[in-house]
């Protein structure tokens, strides 16, 4: 690897934290380049478990340098706790640099996403009201504020005072609830500025540095390829770009940078929040799902819808992204069930769809095609070979390869960085 990007191939939570964790032993640096404290990355490594936010999942190397690109939206107040929490259990953590050119959620971000929500009813996204949707809104609408302006106590202090007058005028009259008060905001937001200022850094000048000098940057996704505002299942997405591509945007860099991009994704597939699930089971094979993956929101605790593979999505990730290999995670959830179901097309009104539908109301009206396979009852999570695995497994594997066309590079048997075998 000299570049490598990892992304989410279905809607989040694949496992992209621990396998960053296994690949970064191998990297330099380790990027994240979109989204925020909405991500929750959990990585198992020395038999503790540790649920990263804003942290990279490379973190828990002492050698590595980290970086938040300038494509995340960074709560100070998040990003200090994790930073604290994270020293008072292994002490002195890895070097850290934040984009300069990185957006700050403040606190009027996070009640707006709540109000926002609410007022939806039950047309919600079911965000993670980490205030991420409205940061990005900012940012767009170029309002928002930046590290360099919060670490920059005279640009802060006349940016917050604009930004705040509006936003309040907005909480109070359109969704009657209180607004904030500037000096106490200041304060404390000052405070964070001061403390976070060491690291803040133009983060493509480093980023690109070390590419020249041959160092190995492992650029680290959040959430999934379906949750792309621009690629995912619209409106029912987060307001970034997880795709390959952000890694781009979101860390500086021209496309001609990045070498390789793998795509990770479960054995199965998960959702939380609102909008359509074509595989969805609703039933005890869900369940099951469920509760051996302990599939619970790592940052909000919600239950994760579950459902079989779908190849459609997955053949849809790598195009999008253009994947060189996958990882495929949490197989040993699959252990102990008799059948298992892989979707290879659609049908909608009758029609064979090969390809992932490009609107809502097609994709919600979508019936999944379905083939079977042999289910084993072994338990896969001593094997560290691919010969290891039963028959069953490997044959579920090599189908899933076949259909989304891409070779599979990792395999996860469990939770911890160990339990894993590498193909290629
Ligand atoms: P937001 O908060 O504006 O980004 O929400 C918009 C949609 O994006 C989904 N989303 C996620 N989906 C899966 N995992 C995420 N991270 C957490 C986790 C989620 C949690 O690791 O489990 O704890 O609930 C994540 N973040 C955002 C979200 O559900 C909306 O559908
Ligand atoms: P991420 O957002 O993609 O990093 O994924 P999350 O951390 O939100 O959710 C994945 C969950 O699955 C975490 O609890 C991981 O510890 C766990 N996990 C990852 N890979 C495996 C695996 O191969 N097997 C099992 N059983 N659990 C895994
Ligand atoms: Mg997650």
């Amino acid at each position: 690897m000299s570049t490598l990007v990892l992304v989410g191939a279905q809607w989040g939570d694949e496992g992209k934290g621990k396998v960053t964790d296994f690949l970064a032993e191998k990297a330099d640096l380790i990027v994240r380049y979109q989204g925020g404290n909405n991500a929750g990355h959990t990585v198992v490594a020395g038999g503790q478990q540790f649920k990263l936010h804003l942290l990279p999942s490379g973190i828990l190397y002492r050698d590595k340098l980290c970086i938040i690109g300038n494509g995340v939206v960074v709560d100070p107040e998040v990003l200090l706790e994790e930073m604290d929490r994270l020293q008072g259990r292994v002490g002195q953590i890895a070097g850290l640099r934040i984009s300069s050119r990185a957006h700050v959620i403040l606190p009027y971000h996070r009640r707006l996403d709540r109000c926002e929500e609410e007022k939806k009813g039950p047309g919600r996204i079911g965000t993670t009201c980490r205030g991420i949707g409205p940061a990005y809104t900012d940012k767009t609408s170029r309002v928002g504020i930046r590290m360099a302006e919060l670490v920059d106590e005279e640009e802060f202090a006349v940016l917050l005072e604009r930004n705040l007058g509006e936003k309040n005028q907005l909480l109070r009259n359109v969704f009657h609830t209180d607004g904030f008060d500037y000096g106490q905001v200041l304060e404390t937001y000052r405070e964070y500025g001061r403390r976070l200022k060491p690291y803040v850094a133009d983060i493509s000048v480093i980023i690109n540095g070390a590419i020249d000098q041959g160092r190995r940057v492992l650029f680290e996704g959040a959430q999934g390829t379906l949750l792309d505002v621009d690629h995912g299942t619209y409106p029912y997405v987060t307001s970034s770009h997880p795709v390959a591509a952000g890694a781009c945007l979101g860390a500086g860099i021209g496309p001609t940078r990045i070498h390789r991009v793998m795509g990770v994704a479960k054995a199965y597939v998960t959702r939380v929040g609102e909008g359509p699930f074509p595989t969805e089971l609703k039933d005890s094979v869900g369940e099951h799902m469920r509760t051996r993956g302990g599939e619970f929101g790592t940052t909000t605790g919600r239950p994760r819808r579950c459902g079989w593979f779908d190849a459609v999505v997955g053949r849809y990730a790598a195009r999008i992204n253009g994947l060189d290999y996958l990882a495929v995670t949490k197989l040993d959830v699959l252990t102990g069930l008799d059948t298992l179901r892989l979707c290879t097309a659609y049908r909608y009104r009758g029609e064979y769809l090969t390809e992932f539908p490009d609107t809502l109301k097609v994709l919600a009206g979508c019936e999944p095609v379905y083939e079977e396979l042999p289910g084993w009852r072994e338990d896969i999570s001593q094997a560290r070979s691919y010969h290891e695995l039963p028959l069953n497994a490997r044959q579920y594997l090599e189908r899933i390869s076949q259909l989304v066309g891409v070779p599979v590079a990792i395999i996860g048997v469990g939770p911890g960085r160990e339990e894993t075998i590498v193909t290629r």
